[in-house]
């Protein structure tokens, strides 16, 4: 039998906020374990451990901690080296709170502004969250999406008017780094941070990022092609894949 490892990560593949966890374990070195769950069926395994149903959920020897802010937390104490936050304190303060801006504001919005394309596609819903299944699973879980496209969309909220602010939420959130990072290129002082971080996780699917945890699969639909097309020229969008080839780093030592 495997070892149970020390860290284990449940995710969704290719999640903007679990990509927050993923890069912060990356960046840190952390060796862990990443077990991706499919949407829909994760609820129940999930709401069981923690007493609700968002992922990421970090569980470190033994002990789940879900929100991807207190994941960050919870690394920065345990392995302090090297730093997500800035080490003065005004600086840190801006940093995490530009962590907030995005995770409440800009997240959910970048996310709902893409379902609202994705749910018309289900085969390729499924390659981007199914993408790690057999063909098999791939087929059924696209298959399932049309009869539960309704409920998704109201628990979304993927109606109008939250449809078009959440186009505008995504353009907000690329206006903020471009207008943000300063000559070094980071948001916060002059060394990578939580705010680089969080504002490039949860941007990534919006831009055409390479890293293999954020890559979107080919063939794109028109809709995720357009969806593209319209932020490409963005500065924003290039500060994104900036700080991607910079400071997103490689997966750290699998345990
Ligand atoms: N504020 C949370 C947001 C996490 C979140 O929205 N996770 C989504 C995936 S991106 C999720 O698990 N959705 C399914 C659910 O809530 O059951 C965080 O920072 O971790």
């Amino acid at each position: 039998m495997a070892d149970t490892p020390r860290y284990e990560l449940l995710m969704f593949m290719r999640s903007h906020f679990n990509e927050k966890a993923r890069w912060a374990l990356d960046w840190k070195g952390v060796p862990h374990r990443r077990t991706p769950l499919l949407p829909g069926p994760h609820g129940g395994p999930v709401k069981k451990l923690t007493g609700q149903t968002a992922v990421p959920v970090l569980i470190v020897d033994g002990e789940p901690i879900h929100g991807s802010a207190r994941i960050l937390d919870t690394l920065e104490r345990s392995h302090p080296d090297p730093p997500l936050y800035p080490a003065d304190p005004a600086e840190r303060e801006r940093a995490l709170g530009i962590q907030k801006f995005f995770d409440d504001e800009i997240g959910p919005k970048v996310r709902r502004a893409l379902f609202s394309i994705m749910l018309d596609t289900p085969s390729y819903l499924a390659a981007v969250f199914a993408g790690h299944k057999s063909a098999f699973v791939r087929t059924l879980y696209g298959g399932i999406v049309p009869f539960v496209k309704n409920k998704m969309k109201s628990e979304m909220q993927i109606v109008e008017p939250y449809i078009g602010e959440a186009f505008e939420g995504t353009r907000q959130g690329l206006d903020f780094v471009e207008k943000h990072a300063g000559p070094s290129g980071y948001l916060v002082g002059d060394r990578f941070s939580v705010a680089d971080l969080t504002a490039a996780a949860l941007l990534a699917p919006a831009v055409d990022v390479r890293h293999v945890d954020m890559l979107k699969p080919d063939p794109k639909p028109p809709g995720v092609q357009e969806w593209m097309a319209r932020w490409a020229d963005h500065p924003g969008a290039a500060w994104v894949k900036q700080t991607y080839e910079r400071d997103r780093p490689g997966r750290a030592p699998v345990a």
